[in-house]
């Protein structure tokens, strides 16, 4: 195996990150997850952070559940203390100012309101909800009081939500299988929101499962549109919804308008499923880190030339 640099020498790349010390990189935006970890990092937290680092960004996580799977499906769910996630997000928040907040899997009630309660100190930080219910093999991701506590409370604080098909019909209790079902499940879960007191709320209900498989945008002005996406045949499916919030969360935090974010973060996740290798049995990772690659043969290129 080469490590991206080996064939210019470790003289050059130390070079390189002397130059990058002394202050010529720009700083970085710091983002956190707060999600679940996936230790095949297909989805999860450590996806989280493939993600904010192909988009330039430092990301920091705080783990809510360990799983136990593989690309073949979840066997098992063990939550994190909420006390040791409130000490983790306090920990943090004491030593640095967060650009944005993405969370993921919460894995129940208690660390939802652990959550909420930090996102109380944390005013005006963009916050993208992926409202992780359940895995693609069904197992369940949250309790049903975390559900509730997810309507009632994050719902309430979001920015951002990011909903699939089947995570808007179990939010919003309407039935939600094709496209024609999606702009009404949208604006009730507007609606459920609002009722939680807030009105900034924007909704994308990604439409992987469609076909073809566009997205739709409920913004918070109201406005609303599909953005068109394109089917690619492909078994790296796994964590799709993870990079796509995570993906748009770095997007909105470079100050992307909210309809070039969705379709830059849409562009991205099909990008890396496409250029994704064979990992696993099962449903493998989409390839995150594929711009590194890109970079990679470029270096390898200019090596040669
Ligand atoms: O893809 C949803 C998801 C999110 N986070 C974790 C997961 C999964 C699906 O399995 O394991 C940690």
């Amino acid at each position: 195996m080469s490590v991206p640099g080996d064939e210019r020498g470790l003289g050059i790349v130390f070079q390189e990150a002397a130059a990058i010390s002394a202050g010529i990189a720009e700083p970085r935006p710091i983002l956190l997850t707060i999600a679940g970890f996936d230790p095949s990092s297909g989805a999860g937290a450590s996806a989280d952070l493939k993600v904010f680092a192909a988009h330039g960004a430092y990301g920091m996580a705080c783990l809510t559940a360990l799983t136990v799977q593989s690309t073949r499906g979840v066997r098992a769910v063990e939550a994190v203390a909420p006390t040791t996630v409130a000490a983790t997000l306090a920990m943090l928040a004491e030593d640095v100012s967060f650009a944005g907040i993405k969370l993921g899997m919460l894995a129940n009630g208690e660390i939802c309101r652990v959550v909420n309660n930090f996102l109380e100190a944390q005013k005006g930080v963009p916050v993208v909800l992926d409202p992780v219910l359940r895995s693609s093999s069904g197992r369940e991701l949250l309790d049903l009081e975390g559900d509730r506590v997810m309507r009632e409370r994050l719902l309430g604080r979001a920015d951002w939500t990011t909903p699939n098909l089947d995570e808007v019909a179990e939010l919003t209790g309407l039935r939600v299988v094709q496209s024609g079902d999606v702009p009404g499940a949208a604006a009730e879960l507007r609606r459920i929101a609002h009722e939680a007191g807030n009105d900034r709320l924007n909704i994308v209900v990604t439409g992987g499962h469609l076909d073809p498989p566009d997205d739709y945008l409920l913004a918070a002005d109201g406005s609303s549109c599909w953005v068109p996406g394109r089917r690619v045949e492909t078994k790296a499916t796994h964590g799709t919804g993870c990079a796509f919030s995570s993906a748009l969360l770095c997007g909105l935090v470079a100050g992307d308008r909210p309809d070039v974010a969705v379709r830059r973060a849409k562009e991205y996740v099909a990008a890396a499923m496409l250029a994704a290798y064979p990992i696993g049995a099962g449903n493998g990772p989409l390839d995150h880190l594929y711009r590194l690659e890109a970079e990679r043969s470029e270096t390898l290129r200019d090596g040669n030339s």
